[in-house]
């Protein structure tokens, strides 16, 4: 007796091979169920916030505590503001309105106080536009827009570079001697207010930024870390991927995939072969980027910061994906290690330099970036040991927190606003496959900032 025809049979293993293989795809995970959770521990997180640190920058959530930042004792509502756009993507839509109350309300840039262009530019001026861009309200851009208009005056250089910081109300500056990622991370956050608003001025100050960097690049093709913006000497010779070169590397290319702008392109392209040349080292099996000699080429240190985390997924983009890969992988490994990533680390001693973890979202936004243009498996799992290991060791009282030692896992009291904005929705991008976002059209910025690719 046979228990199936054989069109039965040949369904049954059809339904097999069919049913097989998205199952090995998955490792036998619930993505969209991981997605749900995610979306939990925002919302319990939120209205931890929301009891006890409404509207203050960054929250305290050991204590319920909070801490002004970017100005030294005033809070304009950076953790709201950064959260903005997560909460929308993630359908939390009354702490969406909430927030967006709270903004009309509340925010309100006219302080007579000093802050750092780069972080306000990133953090508020972005958080601000993609929420915008999450709603199309007109007062997140008039909002945005009268918070670009008080940093201007720091790109009014003979270089075009920004002086580091400026007083919100008197447009005071003060600082010349910057760095890559503070003059250069500008463009998508400032383009995106000229596109919207038709006024070029925000977009050429920014271009004129990152290109009169470029300019002075080595004949080796790389860029040191520390330069006067008044007079455009340099003022040290190490070239890294790291802090504070990182973002601007990062705004390269992005103003070339958000603008399309070729001269972004082309300063990417140049840059990346340099670095590609002269700081590429394997040890170990693994492939890093060490600090060299910006016209020698000669290797300053093999430290390795966690922050340049990021920069596998950012070679990925470019179209270095093999090389991108190997490197994220390398850090891949010194989580497997040690569960979070030590911000500083050797590879030549296998020992961390820093043993902080300041809750950085770098190697779940580089899994992010990977899984976005070839959507292996691999990427996914990484984040979701990221997002597992930190529900593990950063969960504390009311949310979230910076670890002081990752070895052994001691907590402190301290959830920066990027939290909110970064890998949060990094996470819950990479496991929900939401209908809000557009999976092959988008822009996300060095904060996680979302200009293209929300749907309504
Ligand atoms: C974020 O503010 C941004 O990603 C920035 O470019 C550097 N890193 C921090 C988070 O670690």
């Amino acid at each position: 007796m046979t228990l199936f025809s054989r069109r039965e049979a040949a369904l049954a293993l059809g339904a097999i091979a069919a049913t097989t293989p998205a199952f090995a795809r998955n490792r036998g995970i619930d993505w969209h169920a991981l997605g749900a959770d995610v979306k939990k521990e925002m919302a319990w997180a939120w209205a931890n916030y929301r009891e006890h640190a409404w509207g203050k920058d960054d929250f305290k959530p050991v204590s319920g505590g909070s801490k002004s930042f970017p100005l030294k004792d005033h809070h304009l509502g950076l953790s709201l503001i950064e959260a903005m756009d997560t909460l929308w993507v993630m359908g939390l839509d009354q702490e969406f309105v909430d927030a967006l109350g709270w903004v009309k309300a509340n925010a309100d840039f006219d302080v007579d106080g000093e802050v750092s262009v780069f972080e306000t530019e990133i953090r508020l001026v972005g958080g601000l536009l993609s929420a915008h861009h999450a709603c199309g309200d007109p007062v997140l851009l008039a909002r945005a827009k009268d918070l670009a208009d008080r940093l201007l005056p720091a790109f009014d250089t003979p270089t075009g570079m920004p002086y580091r910081y400026v007083n919100l109300r008197t447009g005071a500056v003060r600082d010349p001697a910057t760095n890559p990622a503070e003059c250069g991370t500008h463009i998508t956050e400032l383009g995106t207010l000229s596109k919207l608003t038709g006024d070029p001025r925000y977009f050429n100050a920014a271009k004129r930024a990152l290109v009169a960097m470029y300019d002075r690049r080595s004949k080796a093709g790389l860029l040191a870390d520390k330069i006067d913006v008044r007079t455009g000497e340099w003022l040290s010779r190490r070239a890294s991927i790291a802090p504070p070169c990182d973002s601007y590397y990062e705004y390269c290319w992005d103003g070339w995939q958000l603008f399309g702008d070729r001269d972004c392109k082309r300063m990417y392209d140049v840059l990346t072969a340099a670095i590609l040349q002269h700081q590429v080292q394997h040890a170990g099996g693994h492939l890093w980027f060490v600090d060299v000699d910006f016209e020698t080429g000669k290797t300053l240190s093999t430290e390795q910061d966690e922050l340049a985390s990021f920069y596998g997924g950012l070679l990925a983009q470019g179209g270095a994906g093999a090389t991108g890969a190997a490197y994220t992988r390398a850090w891949a490994g010194v989580q497997q290690k040690y569960g979070i990533l030590p911000e500083g680390y050797d590879y030549t001693t296998g020992k961390p330099t820093y043993v902080t973890n300041a809750l950085r979202p770098e190697l779940a936004d580089a899994a992010f970036n990977h899984w976005l243009l070839d959507r292996r498996i691999e990427w996914r799992l990484l984040g979701r040991t990221h997002y597992l290991n930190m529900k593990r060791w950063n969960r504390t009282r009311y949310g979230y927190t910076d670890m002081a030692d990752v070895v052994t896992k001691k907590q402190t009291d301290h959830c920066p606003g990027y939290w909110w904005s970064e890998q949060m929705k990094y996470y819950y991008l990479l496991f929900s496959d939401t209908k809000r976002f557009d999976y092959k059209d988008n822009y996300l910025s060095t904060e996680g900032n979302v200009f293209r690719g929300f749907r309504r």
